[in-house]
């Protein structure tokens, strides 16, 4: 096993994917995603791209498995709060945030509700697929509630009667009217973000890093 590679973890395939894969590019990486692989070899630098399930990255990253990873920093930070609670390590150096994968993390209740504060959420049931962050939020305000954990068709868990409110990722605001919820309390921000393992790697690898990163950033900045 070549081990002196760089590794760099990406979406396979999802809202990250495209613009992982141009920031990649962008700074003189040449990468052949054609085939359905999960590694793929950069053809001009020691580097290999992993290709996951977003969910995946951070861990991987945490756990030196691979050495950098692009990921939506609302995903970096649930799998903290989750790793935190168990009392396993979740360190990583947020080497930059990126100019993508915007979007928030919001409380979202049923059009006709009342909605006047946190507190009208009281012991209330919320349907989420990011329990550390609902916590969080909860706690910091010392109101009680009961998490529903749903891994995906969030938005209609309250007309299913599953819930009596959700807390899920928007973007446009499109997916809650449809599903006739009303958006009421932005709880996190995020964007894409690349990270590194927070372990000290072997000086080829840094150097390798330290050599990318004013590309990134003179990209970022090109674009701004
Ligand atoms: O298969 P894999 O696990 O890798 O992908 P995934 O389905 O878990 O993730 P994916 O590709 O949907 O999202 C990857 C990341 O993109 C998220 O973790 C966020 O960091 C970021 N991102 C940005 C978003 C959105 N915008 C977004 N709008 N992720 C999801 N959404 C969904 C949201 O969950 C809801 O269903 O889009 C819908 C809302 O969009 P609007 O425009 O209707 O508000
Ligand atoms: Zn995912």
């Amino acid at each position: 096993m070549e081990t002196q590679r760089l590794r760099i973890a990406m979406q396979k395939s999802g809202r990250l994917s495209q613009d992982s894969q141009a920031l990649l590019k962008s700074c003189g990486l040449k990468i052949n995603l054609l085939e359905q692989r999960l590694i793929a070899h950069v053809e001009n630098m020691p580097i290999d791209i992993l290709r996951v399930r977003d969910d995946d990255i951070p861990g991987l990253v945490m756990d030196g498995v691979v050495d950098l990873g692009i990921i939506g920093e609302n995903v970096l930070e649930e799998e903290q709060l989750r790793r935190q609670a168990l009392g396993q390590a979740a360190e990583v150096k947020v080497l930059k945030q990126l100019d993508f994968g915007s979007c928030r993390l919001s409380l979202a209740v049923p059009r006709e509700m009342n909605y006047t504060g946190a507190e009208c959420l009281a012991g209330k049931r919320i349907a989420t697929s990011y329990p550390g962050l609902l916590q969080r939020f909860f706690d910091e305000r010392g109101l009680p509630f009961k998490s529903v954990m749903l891994g995906g068709s969030v938005e209609v868990a309250p007309r299913a009667g599953l819930a009596d409110a959700i807390c899920d990722l928007v973007s446009t605001g499109a997916t809650l009217e449809a599903n006739g919820l009303k958006e009421v309390e932005v709880i996190y921000r995020s964007k894409a973000a690349l990270i590194q393992a927070a372990q000290p790697l072997e000086s080829s690898k840094q150097q390798l890093i330290d050599k990318l990163m004013p590309r990134i950033q003179g990209m970022l900045q090109a674009r701004e």
